[in-house]
């Protein structure tokens, strides 16, 4: 593929200028480097046809010497200078790249002046405060290393994608507040809505870039600044984020948008599309042979330009939305607005928050139809699963309930719990009762697969099961799915009419993007619901239609978009004669 060719060139000429940045050598040379590297990223065709055609000296900045190492590095995949140069720089020094915030010249300097060559001795020297006695280095540097490094260290580096997405549109709302600032959105992965954000990319329009960095890396709840440029500026928030903003021209706002959205992997299909066609795109937009520009205000204009559909965000891997926006065919995606209730919350009957009448009143207050109260099963003790008794009493309950909140449908639900054999903890007479009946493995996770498999397809072919619950168990950095046959559960639910759920909690988003993908391509029902165990949690539902969405699910797939009265029919039990809409 030529993008990723010319990319590997791009990164072989960068490396080869940090290492003689790294030795010292003349900055004239360095900076020879550095513009081919440039002009190599900004071509718009394969590099490897260049060099056939025996016309790597045209590009601008491209000398005898380059070429040459150009030459080797593309035939043989290999560059005995390069080879050589590392050979001279201690490999310790370089390792210190790897940290955010340090360029050549500084690795070189610690190194030079205090024998640093590794990260580890970095971070011993920042926290003994000998950085800052170096010339140019102030506290303030020396504290910012201190994190990155802790940061590098730290985690595994990603932040689930709730508390990221609402650290960032908190920065947004102070961004569009600027005075210098036209108009500002989310970038990156983020706005992916992957379901974890490795940092957090903002993208601003405004004439007046610098400005809006200095304001933006000055904001109170930027406890570090990375960098800072004339037109970009990188942070470290009091949460431990890297929040990375982009500023260009209203005029490259689309550009740069699509440029900064990626994913990089759907980057490459647009630039290899781009040069198919003669023509070039960058984050300035979209320009033929001759410079002319044809394309670059609005994300539209870039896709049109190349004979594409605009395509939301969440689509963007790279999964066949390129082919999809070519043919006309990307699917009308699911939207939080279609979502018409949520029918798996939980109240202090057994491990949530909040009191039936307070979910009632957060379900009301958010728009829903209807909500079904959800509480644990019975074999869950020790969070107050409910027994047979208290079953009655809640749904006396919520009759009562029903009768104060006449505007809201009140489903009484149950998640009940899949024993270790497939059997529910609940008699069918019991589940009878329910209006709603998620079924959920808590227990016995560590089965293996074929057990798991036939213990989770005996539990949803109970017939009064309406919807599978979590259905890998995952816990997004913490537990792997358990052990399951995913393809024989979907097909059973999608014989069976059992929805499976997205469950939005923040570390589930169960099932996951592709998964509910795969689901919809069976022709399974989904249903995407919030897990609240608090009021304020129905709101994680948003996540939940993310993940949808990045699974290409339409309304049409989701269980709880459907209105009240063709609910009601769907959930109707066996032998009960389906309610007509
Ligand atoms: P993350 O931060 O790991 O969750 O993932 P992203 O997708 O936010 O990646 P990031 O922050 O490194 O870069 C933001 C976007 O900028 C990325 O999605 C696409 C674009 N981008 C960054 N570097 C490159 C590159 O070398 N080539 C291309 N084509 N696009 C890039
Ligand atoms: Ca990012
Ligand atoms: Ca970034
Ligand atoms: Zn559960």
């Amino acid at each position: 593929m030529p993008g990723a060719e010319n990319a590997a060139t791009v990164e072989f000429l960068d490396n080869i200028a940090d290492m003689l940045e790294i030795k010292g050598e003349n900055t004239f040379r360095v900076r020879a480097y550095r513009d081919a590297a440039r002009q190599i990223e900004n071509l718009t065709e394969d590099i490897q046809d260049i060099l056939r055609r025996g016309e790597l000296r045209s590009i601008p900045g491209i000398g005898e010497g380059i070429a040459e190492k150009l030459t080797e590095f593309l035939t043989t995949g290999h560059s005995e200078y390069y080879e050589n140069l590392k050979k001279q720089v201690n490999p310790g020094v370089a390792e210190l790249l790897t940290v955010p915030g340090i360029g050549p010249k500084k690795a070189r300097l610690f190194f030079d002046a205090l024998g640093i060559d590794s990260v580890e001795k970095l971070q011993e020297a920042a926290r003994a405060h000998r950085l800052s006695s170096l010339p140019r280095i102030g506290e303030k540097t020396e504290a910012n290393i201190l994190a990155s490094i802790e940061r590098m260290r730290g985690r595994g580096g990603r932040t689930p994608l709730a508390p990221a997405y609402r650290a960032a549109e908190k920065f947004l709302l102070q961004l569009r507040e600027f005075p210098e600032v036209e108009k500002a959105d989310l970038a990156g992965s983020l706005r992916r809505m992957r379901e974890t954000i490795g940092d957090l990319d903002l993208i601003a329009a405004s004439n007046q870039p610098e400005a809006v960095v200095d304001r933006f890396v000055h904001l109170p709840s930027a406890i570090s600044i990375l960098a800072q440029g004339p037109t970009k500026g990188s942070i470290i928030t009091s949460g431990n984020l890297q929040v990375d903003l982009r500023v260009v021209k209203p005029e490259e706002y689309g550009a740069g948008l699509q440029y900064f959205t990626g994913s990089k992997p759907h980057n490459i299909r647009i630039r290899t599309i781009a040069e198919g066609k003669g023509l070039k795109v960058n984050e300035y937009g979209i320009f033929k042979a001759d410079g002319e520009r044809i394309a670059g205000e609005t994300e539209e204009s870039m896709y049109r330009a190349l004979g594409l559909l605009w395509m939301p965000p969440e689509l963007r891997e790279d999964r066949g939305e390129i082919e999809a926006a070519r043919e006309g065919a990307l699917p009308r995606l699911v939207e939080p607005s279609h979502i018409k209730g949520d029918l798996h919350v939980h109240t202090d009957w057994s491990d949530g928050a909040n009191s039936p009448e307070e979910m009632i009143e957060a379900a009301r207050s958010r728009g829903y139809q209807y909500i079904a109260i959800s509480d644990h099963s019975v074999s869950m003790g020790f969070i107050h699963g409910l027994t047979q008794e208290r079953i009655q009493e809640q749904r006396a309950l919520i009759q009562t309930l029903q009768k104060k909140y006449p505007q809201i449908k009140i489903l009484h639900g149950i998640e009940v719990n899949i024993r270790g054999d497939g059997s529910l903890d609940y008699d069918d007479q019991t589940l009878a009762g329910f209006d709603v009946v998620t079924a959920s493995v808590h227990s016995g996770l560590g089965m293996n697969k074929q057990k798991m498999t036939e213990r989770i397809i005996r539990a949803i072919r109970n017939p009064y099961v309406n919807i599978f619950g979590h259905p890998t168990g995952r816990i997004i950095g913490k537990r792997e799915p358990y052990e399951v046959d995913l393809e024989a559960v979907i097909r059973t639910a999608t014989e069976t009419g059992v929805a499976l759920e997205i469950n939005s909690q923040t570390d589930r988003l169960d099932l996951k993007d592709t998964d509910a993908r795969l689901a919809r391509d069976m022709g399974a029902g989904l249903c995407i619901n919030s897990d609240a165990h608090a009021a304020d949690q129905l709101d994680l539902m948003f996540f939940g239609v993310e993940t949808a969405r990045r699974g290409w699910v339409t309304p049409g797939d989701v269980l709880n978009a459907l209105p009240l009265n063709l609910l009601l029919s769907r959930l109707a039990k066996p032998g009960q004669v389906r309610r007509v809409a």
